[in-house]
């Protein structure tokens, strides 16, 4: 019997759920930092067995939202909701439940959809500590499945797959074999940038930039690729900090971000970096839109 069926991943902000997806993958599609607030649109993830096509759909963060750009980060993540199959709520294993996760709980409930608690990090904990916290869950909400894991290492992951399966509809290969996701190149080669200024930047830096590929180029015969991208920020201070001392820090970031790209692309990158301030882009609802945060 073949399977298939869309699976979204939702919890609070840096709980895994970029590092589930990237490791039930095997590649890095989507990025991933330390903060929270990473993953800012949805991103949809492919993965074929010979009986199933799971496709996993990583979302931002839930959690209180107060700015426009959070507002809608928010809103992505719940539509996904509806749309699934299967729902994993992920969280970290050992940890106390916070008023962010009970909220998500909440919003659960008015979905038939199946749930499955996640419980992700175990490979930083004893496996006892998370028995308190599987009850704790138990009273919160009746969830199909509970599964520990650990992102990071891939422990569990063949579980939750096969536990998955069970679940699904029987249904066709909506995509073809060889696609790994429906975001385009561009979307991908911008993001990896935004990781990059993320890791590198601090304070509201990384909050406060979008990335925008203005141009992407292939010459197949050179097995390269011309990418030009501007980084929007809303104030001047942060252009000057993003530029860095005689450019020195937008040299890094475009460095990093390029190894990344030859990597994900599997061919040479010619990369150019521009930074521009787009005033207050975070809080003006066409400028979300003109870089690709809407609805
Ligand atoms: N030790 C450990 N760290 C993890 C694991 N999964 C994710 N992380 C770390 O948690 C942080 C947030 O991960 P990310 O996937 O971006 O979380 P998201 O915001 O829920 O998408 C990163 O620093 C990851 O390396 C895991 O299983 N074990
Ligand atoms: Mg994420």
């Amino acid at each position: 019997m073949f399977k298939s069926g869309f699976i979204g991943i939702i919890g609070r902000p840096n709980v895994g759920k970029s590092t589930l997806l990237n490791g039930i993958l095997g590649e890095k599609l989507a990025i991933i930092t330390s903060k929270p607030q990473t993953t800012r649109n949805r991103i949809v993830g492919i993965f074929n067995r010979e009986d199933a096509q799971f496709i996993f759909v990583d979302t931002p963060g839930i959690h209180s939202a107060r700015t426009p750009l959070n507002r809608l980060m928010v809103r992505t993540a719940r539509e996904t909701f509806t749309d699934s199959d299967v729902l994993l709520l992920v969280v970290e294993g050992g940890q106390e439940t916070t008023p962010d996760d009970l909220l998500i709980i909440e919003s659960l409930k008015a979905t038939s959809v199946p749930k499955f608690l996640i419980l992700n990090k175990i490979d930083l904990i004893r496996r006892e500590q998370l028995l308190p916290q599987m009850d704790a869950y138990r009273n919160l909400h009746p969830f199909a499945e509970m599964i520990p894991i650990s992102a990071l290492t891939g422990d569990g992951i063949p579980l939750l797959l096969d536990e998955l399966w069970k679940y699904l509809p029987e249904g066709p290969r909506y995509f073809p074999e060889d696609m790994m996701t429906d975001s385009s190149e561009r979307f991908v080669a911008a993001e990896i940038v935004r990781e990059k200024i993320l890791l590198l930047t601090h304070k509201e830096i990384p909050y406060s930039a979008a990335v925008v590929v203005d141009a992407f180029k292939e010459d197949e015969a050179k097995n390269l690729i011309r990418i030009s991208a501007t980084i929007n920020v809303e104030k001047d201070s942060q252009k000057a900090i993003l530029i860095g001392k005689k450019g020195s820090m937008l040299k890094e970031i475009g460095t990093q971000s390029r190894l990344e790209m030859e990597t994900f692309f599997a061919a040479r990158i010619y990369l150019e970096l521009f930074v521009r301030v787009r005033k207050d882009w975070t809080k003006d609802p066409r400028m979300l839109r003109e870089f690709g945060y809407s609805e």
